[in-house]
């Protein structure tokens, strides 16, 4: 059985990207998907899933992938709606479910999901990605969360871990996980896992956590699962089946010292769902993102699908960001969530893959 291959959609209204486009696109079987209106917390209705799934089933695409069900702050922090939170999760993994979900995406982050300084950053010919520039995230995090929320206040578009409704208490939030050691961040993690792996035996659903992005500490805020050495330490933690990976190349080899394809070889069988994504390193530390095509960045993109490939990989795989082509701009398209590249990444893994089965044996 081949790997399978997902597309993630923001929802009907929510997504420039309509799922009758996505159809046209050669091999993609799911819909990677998420309520994206809900708040850290709360529990995710029946109904509510219901009116997704009867968008997205019509066209024939799986709905096995969320991603993400966001853990919230006081999960994160130990604070003191902890448990009520965790209550509510393993209640919305219980209505997630019926649906025939088998892999939930999310992350443990403090404060911010993924970081970036520029959505729109100039690639050179004449199309658009994210970039990261090193020398401003040492300063301010106030001015790298108002350039990102200006786009929420101009397109009135929200991206998932970058709520308003937590970005507007940032300083609250800071002084939140101000205690929160590096030590203290996986106790708690132990303690959501270990709380919710009842629920996802019982149920058959995966947990894959993303790694973080970019793997470092970032703005005095401790991060985890940053090279292969943590992410073992995560696997041994709780050493589950269900306590699985989303193992993201572009986040992992944003520092170039990760070598994705070894760490894919090493702890393959806990690989629930994978994300491929290209990046450019500069020598000062930037980095930018690139087309999925192995010479146009550093990541090592034939050496991570030829990894998957020998280990017999089943699992969930999707294109991650991808530039901005031909008429994807600010207000038309999601940063890194436009059609084009995303379904060139698409055909150039097929291909890669195609090829594979066919003459390396
Ligand atoms: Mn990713």
């Amino acid at each position: 059985m081949p790997m399978n291959m997902t597309w993630r959609w923001y929802g009907a209204g929510n997504d420039a990207i309509q799922l009758s486009d996505i159809r046209q696109i050669p091999g993609v079987e799911g819909i990677v998907w998420a309520l994206h209106d809900k708040l850290p917390g709360q529990v995710w209705e029946t109904a509510e899933i219901q009116a997704v799934a009867d968008q997205i089933r019509p066209y024939g695409f799986h709905m096995d992938v969320v991603e993400s069900v966001n853990v919230s702050d006081d999960i994160k922090t130990a604070g003191p709606l902890r448990d009520q939170h965790i209550d509510a999760y393993i209640q919305t993994i219980r209505n997630l479910a019926p649906f025939g979900v088998k892999v939930i995406c999310y992350n443990f982050m403090p404060v911010f999901d993924w970081t970036r300084t520029d959505l729109f950053h100039p690639v050179g010919d004449g199309s658009t990605a994210l970039y990261y520039e090193a020398s401003k995230i040492k300063q301010d995090p106030r001015e790298m969360a108002d350039y990102v929320m200006s786009f929420t206040e101009k397109y009135h578009m929200t991206f998932p871990g970058w709520e308003p409704e937590r970005m507007a208490k940032l300083d609250e939030l800071f002084e939140r996980y101000r205690p929160v050691g590096k030590e203290d961040l996986w106790e708690n993690f132990r303690y959501f896992l270990e709380a919710i792996m009842p629920v996802c035996r019982e149920t058959g659903i995966k947990m894959a956590v993303h790694m973080d992005d970019p793997p470092w500490d970032i703005f005095g805020l401790p991060r985890l699962l940053v090279d292969e050495a943590s992410i073992g330490r995560f696997l041994k933690m709780v050493d589950d089946p269900h306590n699985c990976l989303t193992l993201c190349s572009g986040s992992l080899n944003a520092d170039p010292r990760n070598n994705v394809a070894d760490i894919v070889r090493k702890y393959c069988d806990r690989v629930a769902f994978a994300h491929i994504r290209n990046v450019k390193h500069f020598p000062n530390g930037d980095f930018s993102e690139a087309s999925h095509r192995d010479c146009d960045g550093d990541t090592g993109i034939l050496d991570i699908l030829k990894a998957y490939h020998d280990c017999g990989f089943q699992g969930y795989i999707r294109p991650d960001h991808g530039r901005h082509l031909w008429t994807e701009g600010p207000g038309t398209v999601r940063p890194g969530y436009g059609l084009y590249d995303r379904a060139l990444g698409v055909m150039y893994m097929l291909g890669v893959w195609d090829a594979l089965d066919k003459f390396d044996h």
